[in-house]
């Protein structure tokens, strides 16, 4: 099979899984966990328009010069109503748009709130389990979010430019513990050095990396730290079980919450009518139809 007709494969698995959950079933049942944790998949967050697809799209060209295939899933948050960014990145990932080692899906975060939602994870698991051997998940935001897509990556990547003093705020607050590497971006402005600055005063102690995706500045020398960073990570006993663990883990949940707020919202009647205990029973009761119905009965 060459690459254009394994990413209409992938294409076509991806829509039937999201239409059919049993064909996922079938699918994750197949899955061999162990070949699924030689992939490196590496989430990347940050405010919008901090250059968090500039720079995938520079780091997929270094992978892909390596002969590696690259995935790429950019997470759109629910709020952001056109299809803006996307052409956006169409234009700016031209060359990736084109090259058939590459395979680019824009996905909505489908209302959880969350960032993210069970089919990222299925789509993951797919694309890693059809040779692509980097994963990148882009995703806008670096509260929960962030915590969430830590579960899915085997490595985070914080993407902050100048303009981005809320976030050094929230960094120094320990909110940002789980980003492995905060990439500074457009290193080419003039307003970069009061990001340093900023940086520097609230003396935060992370990996650090400078970088200009425009200029393609530093973009290898990140790429070298990523490197790195996975194969220690990759090397240390049990990590790839444990992972993979962590990962359906988190994909169970939001299987369920998914699930929970179908029934929610299949509930049609004026719910302020009713006092705590008859909401409960109402719950109780949808819920055990909800489990019947699963199991066909
Ligand atoms: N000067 C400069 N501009 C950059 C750099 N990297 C990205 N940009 C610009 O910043 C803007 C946003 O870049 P994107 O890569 O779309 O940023 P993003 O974080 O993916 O944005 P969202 O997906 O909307 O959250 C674009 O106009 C880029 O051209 C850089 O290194 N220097
Ligand atoms: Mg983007």
């Amino acid at each position: 099979m060459n690459d254009v007709e394994r990413n209409m494969e992938i294409s076509k698995l991806l829509s039937d899984v999201e239409k059919e959950p049993k064909k996922y079933h079938e699918f994750l049942r197949k899955i061999d966990i162990d070949e699924l944790c030689k992939v490196d998949i590496i989430g990347v967050f940050g405010s919008s328009g901090s250059g968090k697809s500039s720079l995938i799209g520079k780091l997929a060209k270094l992978y892909r010069d390596e002969e590696k295939k690259v995935g790429i899933i950019a997470i759109d948050p629910t709020s952001s109503k056109s299809g803006g960014a996307f052409l956006g990145d169409r234009i700016r990932m031209r060359d990736l748009f084109e090259d058939h080692g590459v395979f680019i899906r824009s996905v909505s975060e489908k209302n959880t709130g969350l960032g993210l939602n069970s089919s990222i994870f299925s789509m993951v698991f797919i694309l890693a389990s059809n040779g692509f051997e980097k994963i990148f998940v882009e995703t806008v935001g670096s509260g929960q979010t962030s915590v969430d897509i830590t579960s899915l990556c085997d490595l985070s990547l914080l993407v902050i430019s100048p303009g981005s003093g809320d976030e050094i705020q929230f960094m120094k607050a320990g909110g940002i513990e789980q980003a492995d590497i905060l990439v500074l971006n457009k290193s080419d402005l003039p307003e970069f050095e009061f990001l340093e600055l900023e940086l520097r005063n609230a003396m935060i102690q992370k990996r650090t990396v400078r970088v200009s995706t425009i200029k393609n500045e530093n973009v290898d020398l990140l790429k070298d730290e990523i490197e790195v960073l996975l194969s220690k990570r990759k090397k240390s006993v049990g990590y790839c079980r444990e992972k993979m663990k962590k990962r359906l883990k988190k994909h169970v949940e939001l299987i369920l919450f998914e699930n929970l707020r179908k029934v929610l919202s299949s509930i049609e009647f004026d719910l302020s009518r009713y006092d705590v205990e008859m909401l409960r029973s109402r719950i109780v009761e949808d819920l055990y139809f909800m489990v019947k119905n699963e199991k066909g009965g």
